[in-house]
């Protein structure tokens, strides 16, 4: 079927509590994979890209391949920027067909995060593209942390409401103490989770977690058998993730967990196939990989079967 926006996969997923995996991609092998998991466990998925891979692969030749896949595809898929930087590289994202965007301006004072979102709404919203926006800063929520400290970093429920109300933004990304990449938390996992239940009872929005890889120790291990050397990372847990989507959270962007299945995989490959040089032999199996992540994840966030 045609892309959906996200705003039309959140309906489903808010009224029925449950989450909507955003996977980001860099390749055919990656649409590929995350397509095959939709499809072979009934949900609705995201599909998304970074400014930088876009960089690496060009925003016509990613969407080119989600948009062909997503035809062939019996669950409902959407297109979706992720942290866009600016209006400019939403405009452009527009002109590729995304469904959706994402206008990250959390680095930003409040009233400017407010003015440059309502500015991507105003463009968006007529041609039914989806905006998500940030508020709060991603990044973990150290020892030494103060509690005053804490507030300034993670997303203030009061200011939510106002941000939602002002802008009428069709998701939000909080900041809970997760951040993004492998080394997510020094000791045991600090995250703020009932922030999230806060946020969602005085806004009832779509709330978007991100950094919210699981570092699955399998794949580590994995990758550090056959050569790597990935020390010290840690992961979300998938206990806080279930209790993240019970307080209201809709989508979950996943990248880490993405990179480490396909390197894992490869590095696999080349190490017990010296003599192997066919690229489909080489990547082939990373793509499997993937589909697997991608397929345990859509049982975690209970978007299996919604379709
Ligand atoms: O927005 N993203 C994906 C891009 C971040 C670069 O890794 C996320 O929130 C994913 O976070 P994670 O936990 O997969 O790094
Ligand atoms: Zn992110």
């Amino acid at each position: 079927m045609p892309l959906v926006s996200t705003a039309e996969i959140f309906k489903d997923a808010n009224k029925n509590g449950y989450a909507v995996g955003a996977f980001n991609v860099n390749n055919l092998e990656m649409a590929q994979a995350i397509l095959e998991a939709a499809e072979e466990e009934r949900s609705p998925v995201i599909l998304q890209c970074s400014e930088n891979a876009a960089k690496y692969a060009g925003f016509d030749f990613l969407s080119g391949i989600v948009k062909t896949g997503a035809a062939k595809s019996s669950c409902p898929v959407a297109l979706h920027l992720d942290h866009g930087k600016s209006v400019e590289a939403c405009i452009v994202c527009l002109r590729h067909g995304f469904t959706s965007v994402m206008i990250d301006g959390s680095h930003f004072p409040l009233e400017e995060n407010i003015a440059i979102t309502k500015r991507v709404i105003d463009i968006a919203h007529p041609v039914d593209v989806s905006v998500e926006a940030e508020l709060g800063r991603l990044g973990g929520i150290e020892d030494s942390v103060s509690v005053d400290e804490k507030d300034a970093v993670l997303t203030d429920p009061q200011e939510a409401k106002e941000f939602i109300e002002r802008t009428g933004v069709d998701a939000l990304a909080v900041a809970v103490g997760t951040s993004h990449g492998a080394y997510k938390f020094k000791g045991e996992a600090k995250l703020d989770l009932p922030r999230i239940k806060e946020i969602k009872k005085l806004t009832g929005a779509p709330l978007v977690l991100h950094g919210a890889s699981g570092v699955l120790p399998e794949l580590i291990e994995k990758a550090n058998k056959y050569g790597a050397q990935l020390e010290g990372v840690r992961g979300v847990p998938e206990e806080s993730i279930k209790e993240a989507i019970s307080y209201g959270v809709n989508k979950i962007n996943i990248d880490t967990d993405m990179r480490l299945a396909f390197t894992s995989a490869v590095r696999e490959v080349l190490y017990t196939k010296p003599k192997e040089f066919d690229p489909r032999k080489v990547i082939g199996p990373a793509r499997d990989s993937i589909r697997e992540v991608v397929k345990g994840k859509m049982r975690l966030f209970g978007s299996s079967g919604r379709v």
